[in-house]
C-alpha cells in the first residue's frame, strides 16, 4: 500500500489531487507540521527527515520532494494522461517541466516570499523567465503540455491556486487556473484534505 504523509492546505494537498487523477490506491496518514504562523509542531509519525510534507512511503522506502514524488507516481501508474510514458513523445518536455519546478520555481518563489526586494539579480531574472515560460506555453494550448492536462499542470498550477500573487497578473494564467479548478479529481481531493472532512 502506498502511504501519503499529508497535512491539510499544504504542498501535499496537490499530491492527493494527483493521486485522484491517477486513480491510485493509497492511504493518507495525516500528520502535523510546524506552520509558518508558528502554529503546529513536527510530527514524530512523519518519516520525512525534515518533518515536512509531502512524503510518501512505497515498498518500504520513503520518498520526499514534490517534484520527485510526482515523477515517481506517474511512472508507477503508467498509461494515464498524467504524463507521457518513458520513451514516448512528450516525455522529455514533461521531464523539463518537473525539473523547472524543482530547480527554479521552488527556490525562486520561496526566496520571493521571504522578500520580493531581496531577490538577487539571478533570482529576479529567473522569476521573469519563469513567468515568460509559463505564459508562453499557455499561449499555445490550454495546458502546459499543450492541449492535454497533465501532472505538470497540478504541480505548477497548485501554487497559483494557493497564492495567486506568486506570479504577475495575467489573464492567460487566470484562465488556466479556472480550467484546473474545474477538475472533478480536485473536488475529490479537497474532500479528503482534512481528516474527517
Ligand atoms: N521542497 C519541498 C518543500 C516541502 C515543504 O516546505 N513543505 C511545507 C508544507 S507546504 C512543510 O512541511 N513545512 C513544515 C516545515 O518546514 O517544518 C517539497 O516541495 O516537497
Amino acid at each position: 500500500m502506498l502511504k501519503v504523509y499529508h497535512a491539510p492546505q499544504t504542498r501535499s494537498s496537490r499530491l492527493i489531487w494527483l493521486l485522484e487523477e491517477l486513480g491510485a490506491d493509497y492511504e493518507i496518514r495525516y500528520v502535523t507540521i510546524q506552520r509558518m504562523d508558528g502554529s503546529g509542531a513536527p510530527d514524530p509519525a512523519n518519516p520525512h527527515p525534515l518533518k515536512q510534507v509531502p512524503a510518501i512511503e512505497h515498498d518500504g522506502v520513503v520518498i520526499t520532494e514534490s517534484a520527485i514524488i510526482f515523477g515517481y507516481l506517474c511512472d508507477l501508474y503508467p498509461g494515464t494522461a498524467m504524463a507521457p510514458a518513458v520513451g514516448a513523445a512528450g516525455r522529455a518536455q514533461f521531464a523539463a517541466w518537473i525539473g523547472l519546478y524543482a530547480g527554479v520555481l521552488e527556490p525562486v518563489i520561496t526566496a520571493r516570499f521571504r522578500s520580493a526586494e531581496g531577490l538577487t539579480a539571478t533570482q529576479a531574472a529567473a522569476y521573469d523567465q519563469l513567468t515568460a515560460t509559463l505564459t508562453g506555453a499557455l499561449a499555445h494550448g490550454d495546458y502546459l503540455m499543450g492541449d492535454a492536462f497533465s501532472a505538470a499542470d497540478i504541480l505548477f498550477g497548485s501554487l497559483l491556486m494557493f497564492f495567486r500573487t506568486a506570479l504577475p497578473e495575467s489573464s492567460v494564467l487566470d484562465g488556466w487556473v479556472a480550467r484546473l479548478s474545474a477538475r472533478p479529481a480536485l473536488a475529490r481531493a479537497r474532500a479528503k484534505d482534512a481528516p474527517g472532512a
